[in-house]
């Protein structure tokens, strides 16, 4: 009966002969010259380009080809053939291209010319460079300071970044939020707080002597393909790799290295998991409970019966603070508490933590799963406490690994795009630039929505990104972002948030990074900083897709110049001529992490610019890694209740965020469609509901505010019970922008309460 059901299966391994496929299928349809293969084959190397896609590492031995799919594919996408002409303008009213699908909107190409909006044909017209600048800095001139917020998505290089912060910060206001504001914030904040780094630990050398890998919602085979290649590796010599998940992902489970031929030829395959555990949607606070209570089981064990102790105790004595109140809660909590919480077996978390305790060295991965719930922090958190029993942190092959989206995302935070001016040394740009910074905190993205609604926010600058459609609240947020005063998108294809434009509204197409940059003084490198802290340069080689384009470092120098008034020492053509200027501004105001900047731009897998936890020094208010007790077992703000839901808001393998690629998440077996919810059996079943049945998801957040998204198909899908599962971006609709983790504002994107109209 089950086959007649829309139910999913997995296509085989993750990689293998269904990944080139699948970039098959893109490079078939965008960018038919071999041209393109010979700039796939410079991706990720010394004197190539940074991929456009994630933020993984680049390793010093390289392979041939050193991308993924994920990254061919926004390569590729990137160099579509297609262009979104001012022509395109004459055939479509903005009101027309509000019905059209996130991927009908992306195919169109990539963005040609400067285009103003026209209200009385509803249209985006043709503008020069010029005008629009000049429309732009006068509109900035009339605004209030404080109304204005410069959001970057995690795509521009540092020295673009550098100076959009200093744009910021010269205009008037802190208001830089970010990318990570909706993804690694819950990173930034929650890690800084207990182990004194905002980012991870660990560098490529970790991985290749690391013991056991424990995975806590991080998704590797679709959002970070090449880390697959290490595994890969790791699994050779032996080492464990343990996952928390409610969904078996493809790429945890299995892989075939596409770019190993025996390999490919064989199909054999690496068994990636020797265990997976289905962790309910924000169960895992309890699950790590679960295996800290072995843990401290098996020490006290030891400590009775006077052989080798379990905990690392010279490291916790020296290191640490904070343990014997956590280890308190958890010799008290009850395995049935966890096992209710976690929707996990005692007998599964004690082999788990077995696993952990027999490995000597051991990483602690984490993505999306953990950071996006309202207790996103303590999530964190958790994973932190796991592996100070063990001294887990710095150390050779240990450490925390948060695994970033986009592939500038932390280095934008590292040169200044950041709304918390602590992080900022406002002394330094006040010497270099004789201004004064302001000192008056910015907004986060939720802040800048909640002032977007309440009246209070009338511009926004978008360096890259969709920001409507990335946001929750997605319905609200279209009105009220159209009802801005100005809004300037700086972009390299058109997406949703075009079609909601303020009073006065521009789009500024820009360089991709696979492109030619040439400037006054020659062709030009950007930089941009990996998950592991190190710093590649990036040479583009392309033919810009339109004579038309700026760089977005000129753009913004372009915007500053007419917002700005003149000051000798803001020479924004002299840098626009010459990023290396804007480097050596980059090393005087953070000499530590940048120095011998320019020299060091090529150096094989980046120039590391260090971290302090890898050296065990902790820059925590108590000046130790801190072990937190945590005071609830879920990392949920609401209550199971009968006909309520956890949903997980999902990616599939053929997107990158909100750009769609196409219909295919070959890994979960879901083909064709988006409009579809993942659900179990039982859940089925115990909702009265037939799989293939269309029925509307309703947010159950409990504001008084309607949420609601229809015609999505009840898929079957292996997923614990209580937990379901739809795509993001569409699911937005349904969140509230009042629902994030509570210490550092990252949307809740992964525990959202609905309950299912039939
Ligand atoms: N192809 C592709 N690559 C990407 C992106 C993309 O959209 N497409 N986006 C980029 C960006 S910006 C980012 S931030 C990263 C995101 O990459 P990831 O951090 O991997 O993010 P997600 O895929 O959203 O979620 C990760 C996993 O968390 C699991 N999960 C959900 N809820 C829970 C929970 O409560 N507990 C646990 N343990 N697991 C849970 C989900 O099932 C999913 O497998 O990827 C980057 N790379
Ligand atoms: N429900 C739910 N919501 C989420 C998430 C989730 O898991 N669930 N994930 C969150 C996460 S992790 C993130 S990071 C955000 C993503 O949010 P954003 O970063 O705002 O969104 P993207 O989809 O990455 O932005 C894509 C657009 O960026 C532009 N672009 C692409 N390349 C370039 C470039 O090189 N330069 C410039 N200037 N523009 C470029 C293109 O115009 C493209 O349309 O969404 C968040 N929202
Ligand atoms: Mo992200």
């Amino acid at each position: 009966m089950a086959d007649q059901y829309p139910t999913t299966h997995s296509e085989g391994p993750a990689g293998g002969w269904s990944s080139l496929k699948s970039i098959a299928r893109i490079y078939g349809e965008s960018w038919p010259t071999p041209a393109a293969i010979d700039t796939l084959r410079r991706q990720n190397k010394p004197g190539g380009f940074m991929c456009v896609s994630c933020a993984w590492p680049k390793p010093v031995n390289y392979h041939p080809f050193e991308f993924c799919e994920n990254g061919a594919k926004a390569t590729l996408w990137d160099l579509t053939n297609s262009r979104c002409t001012p022509d395109f303008w004459a055939e479509h009213t903005v009101e027309e291209l509000r019905g059209w699908k996130d991927h009908d909107l992306e195919m169109t190409g990539r963005l040609t010319h400067p285009l103003r909006y026209d209200a009385g044909t509803d249209r985006y017209v043709e503008v020069t460079w010029d005008e629009a600048f000049q429309h732009i800095g006068a509109a900035l001139k009339r605004l209030e300071k404080e109304s204005v917020v410069f959001y970057s998505s995690g795509h521009a290089g540092l020295e673009a970044s550098y100076l959009y912060a200093l744009l910021a910060r010269a205009y008037g206001n802190n208001n830089l939020p970010q990318s990570s504001n909706m993804c690694h914030e819950t990173t930034s904040v929650g890690l800084n707080k207990v182990i004194g780094s905002p980012v991870g630990t660990i560098v490529w050398e970790d991985l290749e002597k690391a013991d056991a890998f424990f995975f806590f919602g991080q998704n590797p085979g679709s959002n970070s393909p090449r880390f697959l290649h290490p595994l890969q590796e790791a699994k050779k010599r032996g080492a464990k790799i343990v996952t928390f998940n409610p969904i078996i992902e493809q790429g945890l489970v299995s892989f075939v290295n596409p770019q190993d031929p025996i390999a490919m030829l064989t199909g054999h395959e690496t068994k990636i998991s020797d265990q997976y555990l289905q962790v309910k949607a924000g169960g895992d606070i309890a699950a790590i409970l679960g295996l800290c209570k072995r843990v401290i089981e098996a020490d006290d064990h030891a400590q009775e019966a006077g052989t080798d102790r379990v905990i690392d105790c010279d490291f916790i004595a020296e290191h640490t603070t904070g343990l014997e109140k956590f280890a308190a809660v958890v010799r008290d909590v009850r395995w049935s508490d966890i096992e209710r919480e976690s929707g996990l077996p005692e007998a599964a978390l004690r082999q788990a933590a077995d696993t952990y305790i027999e490995a000597k060295n051991v990483i602690g991965v984490y993505g999306m799963g953990l950071t996006q719930h309202a207790q996103g922090a303590l999530n964190v958190a958790m994973v932190v406490n796991l592996l100070l029993l063990r001294g887990n942190i710095g150390r050779k092959g240990a450490g925390c690994c948060p695994v970033r989206g986009h592939s500038n995302v932390q280095g934008q935070r590292t040169v200044g795009i950041a709304e918390k001016t602590k992080l900022i040394p406002m002394d330094k740009l006040k010497t270099l630039f004789d201004f004064d910074p302001p000192t008056k905190d910015g907004t986060t993205i939720v802040d800048a929505v909640k002032g977007l609604m309440e009246g209070r926010i009338k511009g926004f600058i978008c360096l890259g990104g969709n920001l409507l459609r990335a946001v929750p609240d997605q319905k609200e947020m279209e009105c009220v972002w159209a009802a801005q005063d100005l809004t300037v998108m700086i972009s390299t294809k058109l997406n949703r948030s075009h079609l909601f434009p303020g009073k006065e509204a521009f789009i500024l197409p820009c360089l991709s990074r696979t492109e030619f940059d040439q400037q006054a003084t020659g062709r030009q490198a950007v930089t941009t900083e990996d998950s592991f802290s190190h710093i590649s340069g990036s040479l583009g080689k392309r033919t810009p897709a339109s004579p038309h384009l700026k760089s977005e470092l000129a753009i913004v120098a372009g915007i500053a110049k007419a917002a700005l008034d003149p000051n000798p020492k803001i020479r924004w053509d002299d840098w626009t001529g010459d990023y290396g200027l804007v480097r050596d501004l980059i090393e005087f105001t953070y000499p530590k992490d940048f120095k011998d900047y320019n020299q060091r731009l090529f150096q094989p897998g980046g120039f590391y610019r260090g971290n302090s936890a890898h050296d065990r020094v902790w820059n925590t208010e108590e000046k130790k890694a801190v072990f937190t007790t945590p005071d609830r077992l879920n990392a949920l703000s609401f209550k199971d209740e009968p006909g309520r839901f956890r949903l997980i808001t999902i990616r599939s393998n053929d997107q990158f965020n909100t750009t769609i690629y196409g219909y295919s998440d070959r890994f979960r077996g879901i083909e064709g469609t988006r409009d579809v919810v993942l659900m179990c059996e039982d859940d089925v079943a115990d909702a009265g509901l037939q799989p293939g049945q269309t029925v509307t998801l309703v947010s159950d957040f409990g504001d008084g505010k309607r949420r609601e998204l229809g015609g999505l198909v009840v898929t079957l899908h292996d997923l614990p019970p209580g937990t379901i599962a739809a795509y993001y971006p569409e699911c937005n609709v349904l969140n509230a922008i009042d629902h994030h983790d509570e210490l550092s504002k990252t949307p809740a994107s992964k525990g959202i309460p609905v309950r299912i109209r039939g």
